[in-house]
C-alpha cells in the first residue's frame, strides 16, 4: 500500500503554505485565459457528497491541465449560503442560520482541500456578506429604476410549510421544490422581476450556446413562445359580450364547435344570471379550486360542466355553439378561454367524447383523405367555407384578416416572483413611503444590511419576521423625508447566484471597495477579458467551461441568463451569454443503483473514502466510472480497483534507472505509446471525456511495468499526464524525480505527431525459424532498429543463452529470424 495519506498531507500543507499562489488567477490580460466554473454548493449541514465530487473534480482536472498549457485560468469556489435550504436546516437544528452556514462553510472547505481541488480562494465569495449582496441589491435597484421588479399583486404559489411565496420555476407537480409540501394559491402582493420582457432575448441566444440540448429544450419549453392570434366569438344572448379566445390554429375556426372557458375565468360570475344551472356550475368551480395546475395538467380524465342556455357564436360560420367550463383550461395562458377544435386538437377530442360533443373535421391529409382524429397534421381545407381547397398554413393569415382579428405572440414563462416572506435572504432595497410609494434605497445606502435576529421562525403570516423589528422597518423617506418603512421580504435563494460568476471576476478587494457602481473602468477591463471568447469556436465570449447538475436548467440557468442580458443592455457586461459551454454531470447511483438517499442508507461519504483510499483514489475513480454525463452506480470494487492502479504507479518509480541514450533504440514501442498516450489524453481532457483519458494512462502503465528498467523520459510524462488527475502522487513522483518545482508551473508534454501517429504491427521474432516471441512495432522502424528490438527482449537472451546468431534475417513488417 502506497503511503497516500503522508502523501496527500504533505502536498496539501505545501499548497496552503504557499497560500495556494500557483492556481491564483492573475488579472495582467497578457496571456490567453480560461474561465473554468463549478456551480458553487449550498453549504448544507451534511457537507460534501458524491455528486459534488464527480463535478469537482472534472473542472480540477480542466483547470489544472489548462495551467499546464500555459493558460491563465480563473477556476474559483465560492458558497451559496441565503435562502430557503440554508433556513430550514437552521430552524431544525436551531441554529442561527447565519452561525449554521459559517460552520458549514468551514467544513466545506475543510472536505474541498482535502480532495486537493485546486480553486483560487483568494476570490471565495458567500452570497450572504454584507459586502456580497451589496451588489445583489444593487443589480435589483437598476432593474427597479427600469420598470423591470414592480410590485404587484398576482395568484402565487404558497408553501404551507415554508410559509413562503415560490417561483412557479420552485413549484414541481404542485410541491415545494425544497421540501416537498404542498404548495397553495393564493392572491398576494409581491415583488416580480418583468423576465417576460426578456424572453424572446432568452430565447434568441441558444444558438451560440455550447449546451446539452436537452437543457436548451427546458429553457425553450419553459418560456413556451407560441404565435397565434386573439380571435373573438360573441355571446348570443347577451349584447355585446364576447370569448376572447388565444389560438395558435385559427385556421381550424370552421371546426370550432364548442367553447371552454377556464373555471376561475371572470366572464363566468358576470354570466351568472344567464346560466340556469349554476348550482352544478359552482360546485364544479370549488371542486376545481382544491387541485393544483399541475394537477390539472396531468389529469387523464377530462371533466367538466356546460353552462346551460349561454351560447356564442362561431365568427367563421355564423354557427351557434355551447360554452362549457373545464378544468383542463388554464386562468393563467393566453385568454384563459378557448375555441375547441375536437377533430384537430387530442384534448378536445378526448372532452367531445366524453360529453358528446360535435366533431367537424376541416383539414385533411393531402397523403390519404381518411384519417383518424384527431388528426394534428398539415393539409387542406374541408368544411371552411371560402377556405376550402387552400393549404391550411397559408389559410391561417387569411383567417386572421377575414375575421379581423389580430395576430398573438404568446408566452409560458410569467414574470419572476421574486419576493420571500422568510428572513433568511437579502433585504429587498426599497423603502415604502406614504406619499412616494415604492422607493429605492439610495445606492450610497447600500447594502440594506440584514439585522440579526434571535426569531427567524417565519410568520405564517404572507410577511417575513423582520416586519416585527419595529426599529429596522421604521425608516425616513429618502425622497420627501417623512417617515416610512422599509420592505420587509426578501430576495429568494437564486437571487445570489444570478451574478457570482461576475464577482469572482471582479475579486474581493474590488467588490469591499466604496465603488457602488458597476459601470467603471476597472471593471470593464476585467470583464473584458475574463469573458471574452477564449477559444476560436466560441463567438460570444463568457464562462468558458460551466459544470453542474440538470437541475438547474430552468430555475438558476436562466435567471443568470436574465440578469447577464439585462447588465448587457445596460453596458456593463460586453458579451451576451455568461456560459459559453455547459457541462451536467451525470447522478451517481447508491451501490444497489437507486438514488442515493439516506432513507435507503445508501448514501457514500467522500470522507469515509479519502480516509481509507485517499482523495487521489476517489477522484480517479469518480472520473473513470463511465462518461461524466452518464447516470452511474457506486461500485466499491471499482475504486478499489483504482486505488491497486495507483500502488502500481508508485511502485514504478522503483524501476527507474539512468541509463545512456544507446539504450532508447530499443524502447521504440514505448516511445510510440507514450506519443500516443499523450495525444490521446490531451484531446480526451480538451473533450470533458475523462473515463478514457485515464484507460490510456493504465495501458502506459502497464507497458511501463513490462520494462526491466524505466528512463526518466518515460517516467516524466507520466507524472505530468497523471498529474490533474491524481495531483498528490503525481507531485510526490516529479519531486522524488529530482524536480523542486510543482507541477502546476510545469509545461503540459506535447507528442511528436509522427510518433503518435505511427500505426503498429506485431513484429514476430524468431530462432531458427521458430517463433519464440512477438512485440509491438512501429511501421517505420528501420532494419538495425528492429534487430536491437528482437535482441533486447528478455525472452530471447535467454533462448540465446550468451550466443550470438551467425545470421539475422529480417522481413519489413513482418520477422526478425535469428540463425544460430
Ligand atoms: C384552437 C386549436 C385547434 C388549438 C387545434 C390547438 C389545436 P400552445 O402551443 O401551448 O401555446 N389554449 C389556449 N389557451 C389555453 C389555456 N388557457 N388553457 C389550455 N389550453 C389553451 O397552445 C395553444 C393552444 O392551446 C391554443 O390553440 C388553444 O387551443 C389552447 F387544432 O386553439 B388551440
Ligand atoms: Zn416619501
Amino acid at each position: 500500500m502506497y503511503p497516500f495519506r503522508q502523501i496527500e498531507k504533505k502536498w496539501q500543507k505545501i499548497w496552503a503554505d504557499r497560500n495556494y499562489k500557483e492556481w491564483r488567477a492573475d488579472d495582467n490580460g497578457k496571456n490567453p485565459k480560461r474561465y473554468v466554473l463549478d456551480m458553487f454548493p449550498y453549504p448544507s449541514g451534511e457537507g460534501l457528497h458524491v455528486g459534488h465530487v464527480e463535478s469537482y473534480t472534472a473542472s480540477d482536472i480542466f483547470s489544472r491541465y489548462c495551467r499546464m498549457k500555459g493558460f491563465n485560468v480563473l477556476h474559483p469556489m465560492g458558497w451559496d449560503a441565503f435562502g430557503l435550504p440554508a433556513e430550514n436546516y437552521a430552524i431544525k437544528t436551531k441554529i442561527h442560520p447565519a452561525k449554521a452556514v459559517f460552520n458549514n462553510v468551514a467544513g466545506f472547505k475543510k472536505q474541498l482541500r482535502s480532495l486537493g481541488f485546486s480553486y483560487d480562494w483568494s476570490r471565495e465569495v458567500n452570497t450572504t456578506d454584507p459586502e456580497y449582496y451589496k451588489w445583489t441589491q444593487w443589480i435589483f435597484l437598476q432593474l427597479f429604476k427600469k420598470g423591470l421588479a414592480y410590485e404587484s399583486e398576482a395568484p402565487v404559489n404558497w408553501c404551507l410549510s415554508c410559509k413562503t411565496i415560490l417561483a412557479n420555476e420552485e413549484v414541481a407537480d404542485g410541491k415545494c421544490d425544497r421540501c416537498s409540501s404542498l404548495v397553495e394559491q393564493r392572491f398576494l402582493k409581491q415583488w416580480l422581476l418583468k423576465i417576460t420582457a426578456y424572453a424572446d432575448k432568452l430565447l434568441s441566444g441558444f444558438d451560440e450556446l455550447d449546451w446539452p440540448e436537452s437543457v436548451k429544450e427546458m429553457q425553450k419549453n419553459w418560456i413556451g413562445r407560441s404565435e397565434g392570434a386573439i380571435i373573438k366569438f360573441p355571446i348570443a344572448n347577451v349584447a355585446g359580450a364576447e370569448i376572447e379566445v388565444f389560438t395558435t390554429r385559427p385556421d381550424t375556426i370552421f371546426g370550432a364547435t364548442y367553447m371552454v372557458l377556464a373555471p376561475e375565468h371572470e366572464l363566468v360570475l358576470k354570466l351568472k344570471s344567464q346560466i340556469v344551472n349554476w348550482k352544478e356550475v359552482k360546485k364544479y368551480i370549488d371542486k376545481v379550486k382544491r387541485r393544483t395546475q399541475r394537477e390539472r395538467l396531468a389529469a387523464k380524465i377530462k371533466t367538466g360542466v356546460e353552462l346551460k342556455t349561454v351560447k356564442a357564436i362561431n365568427p367563421g360560420n355564423g354557427k351557434e355553439i355551447s360554452v362549457w367550463l373545464a378544468d383542463y383550461v388554464l386562468a393563467g395562458y393566453g385568454t384563459g378561454a378557448i375555441m375547441a377544435v375536437p377533430a384537430h386538437d387530442s384534448r378536445d377530442y378526448e372532452f367531445a367524447q366524453k360529453f358528446n360533443l360535435p366533431v367537424i373535421q376541416v383539414i385533411q391529409s393531402i397523403q390519404s383523405k381518411e384519417v383518424e382524429l384527431p388528426y394534428i397534421g398539415n393539409g387542406e381545407m374541408i368544411n371552411s367555407g371560402r377556405f376550402n381547397g387552400l393549404n391550411n398554413l397559408e389559410a391561417k393569415d387569411k383567417i386572421v384578416k377575414a375575421l379581423g382579428a389580430e395576430k398573438k405572440i404568446q408566452y409560458k414563462i410569467r414574470d419572476w416572483v421574486f419576493s420571500r416572506q422568510r428572513y433568511w435572504g437579502e433585504p429587498i432595497p426599497i423603502i415604502k413611503c406614504g406619499q412616494c410609494g415604492n422607493v429605492a434605497v439610495p445606492e450610497k445606502d447600500l447594502p440594506v444590511k440584514l439585522p440579526s435576529v434571535r426569531n427567524y421562525q417565519p410568520t405564517g403570516r404572507p410577511e417575513s419576521p423582520l416586519a416585527d423589528i419595529a426599529k429596522w422597518v421604521k425608516v425616513k423617506c429618502p425622497q420627501c423625508g417623512g417617515w416610512g418603512k422599509r420592505e420587509t421580504n426578501t430576495m429568494p435563494q437564486w437571487a445570489g447566484s444570478s451574478w457570482y460568476y461576475l464577482a469572482y471576476v471582479l475579486g474581493n478587494k474590488n467588490l469591499k471597495s466604496k465603488n457602488k457602481n458597476l459601470a467603471n473602468e476597472r471593471f470593464r477591463k476585467l470583464f473584458n477579458y475574463w469573458l471574452a471568447p477564449a477559444r476560436q469556436s466560441f463567438s460570444g465570449g463568457g464562462v468558458d467551461i460551466y459544470i453542474g447538475g440538470v437541475e438547474h436548467a430552468v430555475l438558476h440557468l436562466l435567471y443568470a441568463r436574465f440578469w447577464h442580458k439585462f447588465l448587457f443592455d445596460l453596458g456593463f457586461v460586453p458579451n451576451q451569454e455568461p456560459f459559453i459551454k455547459l457541462v451536467n454531470q451525470g447522478l451517481i447511483l447508491g451501490p444497489d443503483n437507486q438514488k442515493m438517499s439516506k432513507s435507503r442508507g445508501n448514501v457514500i461519504n467522500p470522507d469515509d473514502i479519502v480516509k481509507e483510499f485517499g482523495a487521489d483514489s476517489l477522484r480517479l475513480y469518480e472520473m473513470f466510472m463511465g462518461p461524466l454525463e452518464d447516470q452511474k452506480p457506486w461500485d466499491a470494487k471499482g475504486i478499489i480497483g483504482l486505488f491497486r492502479f495507483l500502488n502500481r504507479v508508485y511502485k514504478l518509480s522503483e524501476k527507474l534507472k539512468t541509463k545512456s541514450e544507446k539504450q532508447l533504440i530499443k524502447t521504440q514501442n514505448l516511445e510510440q505509446l507514450l506519443h500516443q498516450t499523450i495525444k490521446k489524453i490531451t484531446l480526451d481532457i480538451e473533450s470533458f471525456k475523462f473515463n478514457t483519458a485515464i484507460s490510456a494512462l493504465m495501458i502506459l502503465v502497464n507497458e511501463l511495468e513490462k520494462q526491466e528498467f524505466l528512463l526518466p523520459i518515460h517516467y516524466l510524462p507520466l507524472a505530468k499526464l497523471l498529474f490533474p488527475f491524481a495531483p498528490h502522487l503525481a507531485q510526490e513522483l516529479w519531486q522524488r524525480l529530482g524536480n523542486k518545482t510543482l507541477l502546476d508551473k510545469e509545461q503540459w508534454p506535447e507528442w511528436d505527431e509522427k510518433l503518435a501517429a505511427a500505426e503498429t504491427f506485431e513484429l514476430v521474432i524468431q530462432i531458427n525459424g521458430r517463433v519464440k516471441d512477438k512485440v509491438e512495432a512501429g511501421v517505420d522502424i528501420s532494419e538495425a532498429e528492429a534487430k536491437d528490438l528482437a535482441l533486447s527482449r528478455p525472452k530471447i537472451k535467454e533462448w540465446l543463452g550468451g550466443k550470438e546468431p551467425k545470421k539475422i534475417i529480417y522481413i519489413p513488417k513482418r520477422l526478425v529470424n535469428l540463425v544460430l
